[in-house]
Formats: C-alpha cells, sequence, structure tokens
C-alpha cells in the first residue's frame, strides 16, 4: 500500500480521505462512528449559533450519478460541537470544525468559541446554498473579504475556507486576491453546485421539497467543476496554498485527478451517503493501486503535477 498520509496547512492527516460537511457528521454518534471509521479526519456539520432542525423533508435525493440537496444547516449548535470537540480528538485525527452562520455577525461570534475548543483546522464555509433568501456569501467579494476579516484575527488553529464553484477565470483572480488579503490558511473546493434541479418525469415533479425543488448537487457529475476549481486555484497561488479537493469523488482515480490538479487531501459526500463508512477503506485501496501503478511513492510526488497540452 502507497502511503496515504497528508498535510494540510502543516496539520497531518493519517489518510487523505475525509468526510465533506453535512456527509454524517450532524450528531454525536455520526461524529464518532468517524471518529472510529477508517476517514482521515473527522469534519463537523458547519455549524451555526443556535440548534437548527434545517429544511422540511424530503431534502435529500440520489439519484445515478450524483446528488441533490437542500438540508438547511441542521446541526446541534456550536456549543454542543464546542463540548464535543475534545472527545472526538481522542480519536487521534485531525478535526476540523466547519463554520457556517445565518448573518455576517454570526461567523467572528462562532468561530472565537469554537476556536476555544481547540480544533485542528477550522473551515469558514462561505457557500450554503440553501437558506432560503440569503445567498452564498462566497459569490459576493466584497461580502467575503469583510467576513474573512472579521474571522481572521478569532481563529489561531489554520483556518480555511469552503468555496462555491466559480465558472469563470475572472471570479477565480477576483476571489484568489480576497483570500490572499485576508491570510487565509488553506482552501476546500468546492461545495455542492448551488441550486440545480433534479426533475423526476414520471411523477412530473421535483425531487426535494424545500426552495420549489432547488438544491445543492452533488457527487459524480461535478467532478470536472471541482477539478477546474482545485486547478485554477492551484495556479493563482503557484502550488502554495493547501487544497482540500471535494466533488465527485467515488472511485480512487478520481482522488488522484484532483491530486494531479493539486489537491493534497480530499473530502467525500454523496459517495459517503451512498455507500456508508466502509467507502474509506474502498477508497484507499483503488487510489493506492492508482498511485502504485503510475509509480507516485506520496500524494506529494504528483499533487500539482497535471500536464497541459
Ligand atoms: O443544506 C445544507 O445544510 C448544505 N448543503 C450543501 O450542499 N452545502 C452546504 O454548505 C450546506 C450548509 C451549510
Amino acid at each position: 500500500m502507497v502511503n496515504l498520509s497528508t498535510t494540510i496547512a502543516g496539520v497531518t492527516f493519517p489518510s487523505c480521505f475525509m468526510n465533506a460537511a453535512g456527509a454524517l457528521c450532524v450528531t454525536r454518534e455520526e461524529l464518532e462512528a468517524l471518529g472510529k471509521s477508517g476517514a482521515g479526519a473527522i469534519v463537523t456539520k458547519s455549524m451555526t449559533i443556535e440548534a437548527r432542525r434545517g429544511n422540511p423533508e424530503p431534502r435529500y435525493h440520489g439519484f445515478v450519478g450524483g446528488s441533490i440537496n437542500s438540508m438547511g444547516l441542521p446541526n446541534l449548535g456550536y456549543k454542543a460541537y464546542a463540548e464535543l470537540i475534545p472527545q472526538l480528538k481522542r480519536f487521534g485525527k485531525p478535526v476540523i470544525a466547519s463554520v457556517a452562520g445565518l448573518g455576517e455577525d454570526d461567523f467572528p461570534a462562532i468561530a472565537e468559541l469554537i476556536n476555544a475548543a481547540d480544533p485542528d483546522l477550522i473551515e469558514v464555509n462561505l457557500s450554503c446554498p440553501n437558506i432560503p433568501g440569503k445567498p452564498q456569501i462566497g459569490y459576493d467579494p466584497e461580502a467575503s473579504e469583510r467576513l474573512l476579516k472579521r474571522v481572521r484575527p478569532k481563529i489561531t488553529v489554520p483556518m480555511g475556507v469552503k468555496l462555491p464553484p466559480y465558472f469563470d477565470p475572472a471570479h477565480h483572480d477576483v476571489m484568489g486576491a480576497v483570500l490572499r488579503r485576508c491570510g487565509v490558511d488553506f482552501l476546500n473546493l468546492i461545495n455542492s453546485v448551488g441550486n440545480g434541479l433534479v426533475v423526476d418525469p414520471e411523477r412530473e415533479a421535483v425531487v426535494i421539497k424545500p426552495k420549489g425543488g432547488f438544491g445543492g448537487v452533488g457527487g459524480r457529475i461535478i467532478k470536472p467543476v471541482a477539478l477546474a476549481n482545485v486547478r485554477a486555484f492551484y495556479k493563482f497561488f503557484e502550488g502554495t496554498m493547501p487544497i482540500i479537493g471535494t466533488g465527485g469523488i467515488v472511485e480512487g482515480v478520481d482522488a488522484f485527478e484532483h491530486f494531479l490538479c493539486g489537491a493534497s487531501a480530499v473530502q467525500v459526500g454523496t459517495v459517503l451517503v451512498e455507500e456508508g463508512l466502509d467507502v474509506f477503506g474502498r477508497l484507499e485501496a483503488e487510489t493506492s493501486a492508482v498511485l502504485s501503478r503510475k509509480g507516485y511513492q506520496s500524494i506529494q510526488e504528483c499533487r500539482g503535477r497535471l500536464k497541459e497540452l
């Protein structure tokens, strides 16, 4: 087996595979199960100030090729996660606290209190697509900069940002400059592709209830969008920014593609929800086989080495 351990912003992960925030990571039981699993880290559900039930069901739908969700931030509230973090750290792998909020003032408040619980890293989620009436902050560079400049001084562990997908190089450049000015330590690319619509032609209906059926699309079909964003930011920062690649990883070769584009670690959402915790063992074995067949001894060796024609 090739060694699949990796490093993000100076923190060592025993395996490069972990859950994406939101996937099987809301409750204490789910987080402890991640601790006992083959995952290389425990990532919490994005947290808000108050506990939330989330949007009405059905709010997740898997289909061939991917998933659509509009969970609406169901979570235990930051206090519960702050209490859990010391226990979760005993599993001997990094704990990443994902911070969200319903307004700009929430983010610095949560960041300060969750930072005090000493997670290994904090991920600031600027890309939740599913709160009715609240646009994704990551699509507003000025709001993103304002918010990150307020959050940055509250955080002493490595601070990352989870971004929505961008679809034009001009947007990568604008956001890249914002991230540089804000002192971000790592990126997580990408959140789900927001506000997609899946239609069931037999029922002539949408498949999830919130927002008239609109929701974040994940899974296999978003891989090219995820890879493009990993690649664009890898190049913007000339390889110096640690990147967690998220989006479209179903098999080991998908993770390899993320590494070639510039990711140092990867997260799985849809495939974890569909397949359960055993997915980590399968992905490790498959990725190890791909790297070994290609003659690579580690992720670092192939990171960013995508050839252009
Ligand atoms: O609806 C959600 O809770 C949600 N779904 C996503 O696909 N991405 C998110 O970032 C998110 C909430 C923060």
